[in-house]
């Protein structure tokens, strides 16, 4: 029997810039934080960076090919600020062709553009990284610059990928780059992060009525281990800052009052200015989803067990794991969690806001064993996504407005501090970079073309 996504639906696959460009140094390119912070020692699984990556930067032509042969009518990948911006501000034309030529090859191959200004590569040179408030309008600077050479074929934009990575993680926990482990900077970088977010939507749709424009936000919903006011309290404390930290700003135009008073002792002074909230609460048009798991916590000890948390306002949370299965990244595989999360979205903010749903980002890191001829029957995968296809198509017959699903990723990748050991992708990258499908590729991509899940 199956299920059938209605005819106009999405479907596609998502990239980032630094996890599969490589050619870190080439035609310009200077360097991101994500470059500094690979020559940290210790920081990345291996001693691995991005410098080659998939290579993409040589091959998209091929790789516009493949998504094409795979039957996706959407692309999400991100620009590199570095590689398109130099340091004094002047656009780097080398670093704005690339992009140019990418999405014209897309366009000629039948797949839609979708583009995410922000994922992570923030150029080093920025004094302070995002706790610096002059970064959110220098951020308007480089959108505009690739809204003026790319808007007159992109007709969708992502502000940010995920902000709760590139500040909680990246400024309180040090996972991320920068490898702050500074609670206030951390607070202080979503800040700055959403009121970049706020005025580059209001800057791009100023220059584009037409643009379909939207933020992604990364969520994992938390659930307390028991009724018990402790554990209940700690789950409330992980999803504040986890995701209505996030949510409330850009929907309601305030930070929630809990998250504000669980977070009074850090909350860095003078930090929210006037007409801040206003700009970070201007209409969007879709909220990108990116839905991987759903953690239980119980309250534990009062500070973190091991060191910096990106829980801020909750050091004792202390996750408890349930009977379920558990991807290549320790994630477990909970696929009514998205169900639940897009009917609690679409019900709080995206349906009152008339704002679409688009899952951004799903899927799984598996232990992919390839076969002689780097074959990957990959079944896992295939039933991980099926399991989630289902879980979007029940939302919807819930009333969540859901418009697309875009699988993460496209092709195995460098997976930030874990290194290339982590595999999401579809498209297997061997150690010679050569491109391989794996049979959840082949199963993707029937459901590309019919919209139907068995
Ligand atoms: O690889 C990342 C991606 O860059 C952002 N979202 C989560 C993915 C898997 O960890």
């Amino acid at each position: 029997m199956g299920i059938d996504f209605p005819r106009g639906f999405g479907f596609g696959s998502a990239t980032s810039a630094y996890q599969i460009e490589g050619a870190a140094a080439e035609d310009g390119k200077e360097d991101s934080i994500w470059d500094v912070f690979c020559r940290v020692p210790g920081a990345i699984v291996n001693g691995e960076d991005g410098t080659l990556a998939c290579d993409h930067y040589h091959r998209h032509a091929a790789d516009v090919r493949l998504l094409a042969d795979l039957g996706m009518n959407t692309y999400r990948f991100s620009v590199s600020w570095p590689r398109v911006l130099r340091g004094d501000g002047s656009v780097n034309p080398a670093g704005m062709d690339f992009y140019s030529r990418l999405v014209d090859e897309l366009l000629t191959a039948g797949v839609t553009p979708w583009l995410t200004l922000y994922h992570w590569d923030l150029p080093a040179s920025l004094p302070g990284g995002w706790t610096n408030r002059d970064t959110a309008a220098r951020f308007v600077d480089y959108a505009t610059a690739v809204h003026d050479r790319l808007g007159d074929r992109v007709d969708t934009w992502t502000t940010l990928n995920e902000p709760w990575c590139s500040s909680f993680l990246s400024y309180a926990a040090g996972v991320h780059a920068p490898g702050w482990t500074d609670p206030a900077a951390s607070i202080a970088a979503a800040h700055h992060l959403l009121l970049a977010h706020g005025w580059t939507v209001q800057a791009l749709r100023a220059a584009q009525r037409s643009a379909s424009l939207g933020i992604t936000l990364n969520f994992t919903p938390a659930l307390p281990a028991s009724d018990s006011p402790a554990d209940v309290d700690v789950a409330r404390r992980v999803d504040g800052t986890a995701n209505r930290f996030f949510t409330d700003p850009i929907f309601t135009g305030a930070y929630p009052a809990d998250v504000r008073e669980d977070l009074a002792a850090v909350w860095p002074e003078d930090l929210v200015h006037d007409g801040d909230l206003a700009a970070i609460s201007t209409p969007i048009d879709v909220l990108g989803v990116n839905y991987y798991t759903t953690n239980v916590f119980t309250a534990g000890p009062d500070a973190a067990p091991s060191g910096p948390t990106p829980h801020i306002a909750a050091p004792d949370a202390v996750q408890v794991l349930r009977d379920l299965p558990l991807t290549d990244m320790g994630w477990e595989v909970e696929p009514d969690g998205l169900r639940r999360l897009l009917g609690w979205l679409h019900t709080t903010y995206t349906g009152p806001a008339g704002t679409a749903l688009v899952i951004t980002e799903n899927g799984a890191a598996m232990p992919d064993e390839a076969d002689a001829d780097g074959h990957v029957d990959d079944a896992d995968r295939i039933d991980y996504l099926r399991r989630h296809l289902h879980a979007v198509h029940a939302a919807m017959a819930e009333g969540a407005d859901v418009r697309g699903y875009l699988a993460w990723s496209l092709m195995d990748n460098f997976e930030w501090s874990f290194g290339y050991g982590k595999r999401f992708g579809l498209v297997r990258v061997d150690s010679s970079l050569q491109r391989i499908p794996k049979a959840s590729a082949r199963w993707f991509a029937h459901v590309a073309r019919t919209g139907h899940v068995d």
